[in-house]
This record gives C-alpha cells, sequence and structure tokens, in this order.
C-alpha cells in the first residue's frame, strides 16, 4: 500500500503535464477506482491535486504540515520508520517509544511530534520543544549488543546530525561532548538516549533526538538565549522540517548498519572530526582538582581523552570541563 502511493507521487511527479488515471492504473498495476482513492488520500494528507477531465491528474502543491504519511513516503528506508507516527502534541516522544517497545513494536519504530509540552533532557532536565519549529522525535531500536556499547549510538547519533546539518548547508557543525550539537558555540541539537537492559544485552534503546530548526530568537527561552540556537538562526534560512527529518533518518540507517557490521572505529573517527575544541587546550574539573589538558579525542566506551601537560591521558567519564571563550560551561 504505502510503496504504491509513493510510486503514484513518483509518476506525478515525474510528469510534466497530467497523467491520466488510465495510465497510472496501468503503471501501477491497480484499477482505475484504487489510483482514485489513493487521490483522496493524498489530498487528505495536503497535496492539492489538480484533476483535469481527459487530460487526467497533477500535483499543485505539496504539503508544509508534516504528517505520518508524507514523511514515510519520501523515506526510501529499509527498515527505520516502516512503522512510523506522527502526533501534533505528545508530552514527551520518549514516553511513548517506551510504551510501544513493552508492545514488541519493531525496531525502528519512529514517533514525531510537532510539539512536546514535558520534553526532557538528559538528567531531568527540560528540552523546550515549541509548536512546529523543530524535529523532536524518539527511534526505537533493538541492538544486537551489550549494554557496555550503548553509549557508542549515542556518539554514532552525534556524527548522523553533524554531518545532516554539514550537507544541507554552509553551517559548520561541531559536536561537544559528550553529545550537544553545535553551531556557532551555540546547542541546536542534544540526544537523550534510554536504555532497557539485561545483565549482558540490551532489550532496547529509545533514542531522543531534539533539533531546533526554525525557531527565531525570540521563540528561544531567555533562560538558554545565550548558548542555544536554531538552524534557521544560523544559517539565515527557513529549513524545511519534513526533508530534514527524512535526511536524517537516512544517513542514522546507514551509519547505523555500519556501525553494527564494521564496528565504532569509522564513528570515533567522524565524532573526532567535528568534536568541539578537540586537538585545543582546556581546563578541566574533576572532584579532586582541577587541570590544563589538551583533549584529543573519545574512546569506545566514550569517555573523553585529555592529555596533562606532561604527557599523560586521562579518560574522563564525567567531568566539568570550562569550554573557554565562546563556549558555555554547562
Ligand atoms: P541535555 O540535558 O543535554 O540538555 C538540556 C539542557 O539544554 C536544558 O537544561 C537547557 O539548559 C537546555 N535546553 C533546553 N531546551 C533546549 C533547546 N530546545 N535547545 C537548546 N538547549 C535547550 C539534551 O539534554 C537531550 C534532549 C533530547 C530531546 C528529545 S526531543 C525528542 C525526545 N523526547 C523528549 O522528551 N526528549 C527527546
Amino acid at each position: 500500500m504505502e510503496s504504491t502511493r509513493k510510486q503514484l507521487i513518483d509518476l506525478l511527479e515525474n510528469e510534466q503535464g497530467h497523467i491520466s488515471g488510465q495510465q497510472l492504473s496501468e503503471a501501477l498495476n491497480i484499477s482505475r477506482t484504487a489510483v482514485w482513492k489513493h487521490m483522496n488520500e493524498l489530498k487528505k494528507d495536503g497535496y492539492e491535486i489538480e484533476a483535469v477531465r481527459r487530460k487526467g491528474y497533477k500535483i499543485v502543491s505539496y504539503p508544509d504540515k508534516i504528517s505520518g504519511n508524507t514523511l514515510q513516503w519520501g523515506l526510501d528506508t529499509a527498515w527505520i520508520g516502516q512503522q512510523l507516527y506522527h502526533y501534533d502534541q505528545v508530552e514527551s516522544t520518549q514516553d511513548i517509544v517506551h510504551q510501544m517497545a513493552k508492545q514488541g513494536k519493531p525496531h525502528g519504530t519512529v514517533v514525531i511530534a510537532d510539539e512536546q509540552v514535558k520534553g526532557k533532557g538528559r538528567m531531568a532536565r527540560e528540552w523546550h520543544s515549541p509548536q512546529g519549529k523543530g524535529i523532536w522525535m524518539s527511534i526505537l531500536l533493538r541492538p544486537p549488543l551489550p549494554p557496555v556499547q550503548a553509549p557508542q549510538i549515542t556518539l554514532l547519533t552525534a556524527t548522523v546530525l553533524a554531518e545532516m546539518v554539514a550537507a544541507e548547508s554552509t553551517l559548520d557543525p561541531q559536536i561537544k561532548w559528550p553529545n550537544d550539537i553545535l553551531v556557532n558555540h551555540k546547542k541546536v541539537s542534544g540526544i537523550l538516549t534510554e536504555m532497557q537492559a539485561e545483565q549482558d544485552r540490551i532489550q532496547y534503546i529509545v533514542l531522543g533526538i531534539g533539533m531546533n530548526v526554525n525557531q527565531d530568537a525570540v521563540d528561544l527561552p531567555p533562560a538558554i538565549a545565550h548558548k542555544a540556537s536554531s538552524l534557521k538562526e544560523e544559517s539565515g534560512m527557513e529549513w524545511n522540517i519534513q526533508r530534514t527529518i527524512q535526511s536524517i533518518l537516512r544517513t542514522f540507517e546507514t551509519t547505523y548498519d555500519q556501525f553494527i557490521d564494521k564496528g565504532f572505529e569509522q564513528v570515533k573517527a567522524k565524532w573526532e572530526h567535528y568534536g568541539y575544541r578537540i586537538g585545543e587546550r582546556v581546563t578541566i574539573s574533576t572532584m579532586r582538582d582541577t587541570w590544563e589538558a589538551t583533549l584529543i579525542g573519545i574512546e569506545s566506551d566514550g569517555a573523553l581523552r585529555a592529555k596533562r601537560d606532561y604527557g599523560k591521558v586521562e579518560k574522563l567519564y564525567s567531568a566539568e570541563i570550562h569550554w573557554g571563550e565562546g563556549g558555555y560551561d554547562a
């Protein structure tokens, strides 16, 4: 059903003028009544379709509103988003995916909302998720991995988001350890990974991605305005949220498959390529002391590697980093 709809859209898109119901029914191998039903579904999803007698159909305009269907049609993925749910408003997409995981929904299930009223960050922090301005999405993953490897999926996700931003704009995204996406030193995206696991096996991961897309400066809460931004603010252009979601999902699928196949090395290299202040000196505070070091990269368990001036390399799991000029410390 879905793929017929997608083929139908492709046919309509590729035709300069109108395309007749007869041609469509032959090309898709379905009845003309079925073609007509599909057209009505497309209209419901916001496609404006012109139907002219004796000539046929033509797409006049595309939906500007996100829907599960329109997201799925343009996706072309093997497993991610095969089940995709879109909501206007939710408390948090994370909670919905946790429920779905318990009900046995498959690996790759995606939940997206236009707005979250109780969006959450790490450590019970709040994640501001205003209506229609960003990407608020959670992905259900069932990786064949032990729980110690879960942080690698968060790091991988950060590289996917950075790559997407770099591919779709002239912006220069960076990943601030462990997993904030920054543009011009400001946070445009955050990742929340929640896991259900047994001793040696991950049952499932709910991977939450929040990305500020089309907020203007005034849309950002004053408390975070100095350290947060949106893709629009930084690039000066409005982004198509639907296409941006599709681009993230596509890149995610390829990167994840490669990681499961070949391991973490490539992800690590990419992370370090985008890593904020990698190769630079910062001040680090741990429980015991405060010292200066040069950040050199990450470990495969997600730790940050920092080299002391006398050469010793430290692995940091939780530390306060004073990111220096332009960076904020939280
Ligand atoms: P985090 O703990 O790294 O970031 C939370 C902190 O970031 C907040 O304390 C605040 O200072 C700042 N902040 C809050 N909202 C924003 C925002 N929109 N942009 C920039 N900074 C902000 C990061 O947590 C993980 C965020 C994951 C969000 C996704 S959205 C889909 C899914 N559902 C859900 O409830 N959470 C995830």
